[in-house]
């Protein structure tokens, strides 16, 4: 048994981050987003036991159903965050508007995040996840304004997403490199397992929500057409979609591939969110040597302009998404 455990606490303070001003600050905001990676798994588990599954009767700010799941998680997040007393301000799914801290509690940190990710997938006990994107505050004093919210993914300082999967791990960026952690839970710590995780140049894997296959543009049913061809002697590509962003992402991470959720018909922007779905998960995949784009550029250089923006996202081994957009080219 190994008693020289490498903590995420430990690497964040290590040398490896000496060039960080704000190491400390950084820390201990991460100590708040692993303790509510923990609550938010624990509730997960015992959520059988404690009749949490199902819907809460209310919908949110994008009209979906929330699950009893849904209220825990964000208040775990909402509580845990505010009080490292390291946040200006934060994004939630789940809410309206920006959620401000007390002036007391005012901090550096601009963070966005869904507490809770493929959470439809819950009650079949599928696995689901947590996305946060972190930027440093714009406005000089507690006032919390859109300009700290808005924000490019590229202009991140550090970003993640915890998989509540088989085992419970955590995955971040500080912007060298990806860096995943998984949970002991016999002692409650997230131990560094997963040094400089890297993507594939090209993959085999597709995922993508076929069901919304008439709805697609020329472009997409004509790239993912190719991919599943024989044509010019390729091996068709196999399909895995499981509908928790976190879970496709992490597999397309490690096994290489291309996500995708199109703009189509039926919602013309496609259905995730920038600023905590698309942002984050972008920019780890980009650090981890992949590519994330809209069809037409990265979607690290949109500017939203409002909290809760959807953007179409294509993302995974560079080949691939490289490809991806040259067929929209040929279609634009
Ligand atoms: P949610 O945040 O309300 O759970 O919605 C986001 C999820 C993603 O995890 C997943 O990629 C997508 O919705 C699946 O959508 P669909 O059921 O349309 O395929
Ligand atoms: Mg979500």
């Amino acid at each position: 048994m190994s008693t020289n455990l490498i903590t995420l606490n430990r690497w964040l303070l290590s040398d490896t981050h000496k060039n960080i001003e704000y190491k400390l600050e950084l820390a201990n905001l991460f100590s708040g987003i692993a303790l509510a990676c923990k609550v938010t798994n624990n509730a997960i588990k015992r959520a059988g036991f404690e009749q949490n599954f199902g819907l809460a009767g209310i919908t949110n700010v994008h009209s979906e159903d929330v699950k009893k799941l849904d209220i825990v998680a964000n208040d775990a997040w909402k509580n845990s965050l505010k009080a490292t007393r390291e946040v200006h301000c934060m994004v939630s799914e789940e809410e309206d508007s920006i959620i401000p801290v007390s002036e007391n509690q005012n901090g550096r940190f601009v963070i966005s995040f869904d507490p809770l990710d493929g959470s439809s997938n819950l009650d079949c006990n599928v696995s689901v996840g947590s996305i946060f994107g972190i930027w440093d505050k714009v406005s000089k004093d507690h006032q919390a304004l859109n300009e700290d919210v808005l924000r490019k993914g590229r202009d991140m300082i550090a970003c993640g997403y915890a998989l509540y999967g088989s085992a419970t791990m955590l995955v971040i960026s500080l912007g060298y490199g990806v860096y995943g952690f998984t949970l002991d839970n016999t002692i409650g710590e997230f131990i560094l397992t997963h040094v400089e995780m890297k993507i594939k140049s090209k993959g085999n894997i597709y995922s993508i929500n076929e069901g919304n296959s008439v709805y697609w543009d020329k472009a997409t049913s004509e790239y993912v057409n190719t991919i599943k061809s024989k044509e010019n002697g390729n091996t068709p590509y196999s399909s895995r979609y499981i509908g928790s962003m976190v879970s496709d992402v992490h597999r397309t991470l490690l096994y290489g591939g291309i996500f995708m959720y199109p703009a189509d018909s039926k919602s013309p922007n496609g259905k995730l969110r920038y600023l905590y779905e698309v942002a984050p998960l972008s920019f780890l995949m980009e650090q981890a040597g992949g590519k994330s784009s809209n069809g037409k550029s990265a979607c690290l250089d949109i500017m939203p302009t409002s909290i809760h923006q959807r953007v179409p996202v294509f993302m995974g081994s560079h080949h691939d998404v490289t490809t991806l957009e040259k067929t929209h080219e040929k279609h634009s």
